[in-house]
């Protein structure tokens, strides 16, 4: 994390109204448990992130996501905060203006904001994992000093174009296409479900630039959103990710420059590899909805009284808080043995597969019982399960579906593909 007075946990005095916010409406703070010890296997840096970050979201993200979700807009006023606090990729090189944290105090940072809402943290998984990632993995020198100083500051947003109307698991049949046209190209296709994608100023957009099938001409691309012919168009209808852009995005004959092409991207591998860091921050993101039905729901026990009791008495009620105990504690110690794997630089695909296909399922399996436990209070906007129940559905799907993550890793135990 950027040091800043931020990361010395001095809130800054504008944050200050939110708090009385808090007040006034008696939000209850976040009650952690720690079950297993698990501060004690992280660095002070790591728990000094983490209690930052989640300071940040009791006082500032939760106050106003419930209007947010209710009025179906991203809550853009958080982007300067979390710019602040040195969030948008925080775990890329200061040098490039970003905080160089390792891959634990990241996921932490993950955790903490889907503890707050899912959609808070796809716009920062996507800020920082999908679009200043692949700059700085695929970039020129010129690009990421260009581009993700700015970017870590939340002055340029970014968004991710992989997905198309009929290619989405299987990303390699993308039409999109990118020709040659003297020194610059010209993008043609279309691009579904894209997060940030009607508030972006940068679209990195993958397209083909040979043959249809030709997988290993993919390259990645630096599109400003302002160029003539690009649009974006924001996706009606949404149940869950209420509070999150998600838009679908038009190119038609988009010029751009040869300083546009990422010249180090080639081949499919590219965006999968930015899948594998944003599928990482999805794992601990995970934890952290989960975390937050389930203080919800503990909590509510003991309030909650029915039959002249708490219905935190009854053993029915115990057991769905047993699991969910159970089942975070599990999540939270392989999280953590991933993110030492990351850091030592040997951490596999396969591996982050199965910390997202688990995790996001257990958290799905948490939310659902959480808001069974709150009864008829449990489909509020005002309390949290639902919301995230709503969200997690998203997450279960996007960034490789759990049956997706299935496949992969039933490659990886047997060899065969079951695509
Ligand atoms: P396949 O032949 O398996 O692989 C092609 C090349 O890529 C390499 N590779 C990876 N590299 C890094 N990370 C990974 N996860 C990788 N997976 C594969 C692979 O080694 C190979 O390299 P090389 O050198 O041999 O060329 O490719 P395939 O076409 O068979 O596809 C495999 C499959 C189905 C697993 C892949 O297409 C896939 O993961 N599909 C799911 C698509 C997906 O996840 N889309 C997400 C879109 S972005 C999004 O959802 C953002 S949500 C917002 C938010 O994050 O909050
Ligand atoms: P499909 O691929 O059509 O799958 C439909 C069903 O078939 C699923 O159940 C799937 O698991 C199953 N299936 C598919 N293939 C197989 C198989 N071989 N065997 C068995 N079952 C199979 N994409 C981006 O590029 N950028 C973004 O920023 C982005 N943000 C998103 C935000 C939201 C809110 C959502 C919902 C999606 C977003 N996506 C984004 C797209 C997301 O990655 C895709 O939705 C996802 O990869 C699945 O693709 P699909 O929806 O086309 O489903």
């Amino acid at each position: 994390m950027r040091a800043s007075p931020a990361l010395a946990c001095v809130v800054p005095p504008r944050y200050l109204a939110a708090e009385r916010q808090r007040e006034r409406r008696l939000m209850p703070r976040f009650q952690p448990i720690d079950f297993y010890e698990f501060d004690a296997l992280l660095s002070e840096e790591e728990r000094l992130v983490r209690d930052t970050v989640r300071e940040w979201v009791d006082d500032n993200l939760l106050p106003v996501i419930e209007h947010a979700t209710i009025e179906r807009r991203f809550p853009k006023e958080l982007i300067p905060q979390m710019a602040e606090l040195g969030i948008y990729g925080a775990n890329l090189p200061e040098e490039y203006g970003c905080a160089g944290l390792n891959s634990v105090a990241y996921g932490l940072i993950m955790q903490e904001l889907e503890r707050g809402d899912s959609g808070i943290r796809s716009f920062a998984s996507v800020q920082g994992a999908l679009c200043m990632y692949p700059i700085f993995a695929f970039g020129s020198e010129e690009q990421k000093r260009s581009w993700l100083p700015r970017m870590a500051r939340g002055e340029v947003i970014g968004c991710f174009g992989l997905t198309e109307p009929d290619y989405g698991s299987n990303p390699a049949g993308m039409r999109t296409t990118a020709r040659q046209d003297g020194n610059g190209w010209v993008l043609n296709g279309a691009k579904m479900w894209i997060t940030n994608g009607s508030m972006a100023d940068i679209a990195i957009v993958w397209a083909k630039t040979g043959d249809v099938d030709d997988v290993a001409s993919i390259r990645g691309f630096i599109v400003p959103t302002k160029a003539r012919g690009f649009s974006a168009r924001d996706q009606k209808g949404k149940l869950s990710l209420l509070a999150s852009d998600t838009s679908e995005l038009a190119l038609q004959d988009v010029r751009v420059g040869p300083e546009s092409l990422l010249p180090n991207s080639g081949g499919l591998k590219g965006p999968l590899s930015c899948l594998t860091q944003a599928r990482y921050g999805i794992a601990w993101g995970a934890i952290g909805a989960a975390l937050a039905c389930f203080d919800e729901a503990l909590r509510y026990s003991k309030e909650r009284v029915q039959f002249e009791h708490p219905i935190g008495a009854t053993q029915l009620q115990q057991l769905r808080l047993v699991e969910m105990l159970t089942a975070i504690t599990q999540a939270q110690l392989l999280t953590l043995q991933l993110g030492r794997l990351k850091d030592r630089g040997t951490a596999r695909p396969q591996q982050v597969s199965l910390a997202k296909r688990a995790n996001v399922s257990m958290a799905c399996d948490i939310a659902r019982e959480a808001r069974r436990l709150l009864g008829a209070n449990g489909i509020l906007v005002e309390y949290q399960a639902m919301r995230h129940m709503a969200n997690l559905e998203s997450v279960y799907t996007y960034e490789g579906t759990h049956d997706i993550h299935t496949l992969i890793l039933g490659q990886e135990l047997t060899g065969f593909s079951a695509f």
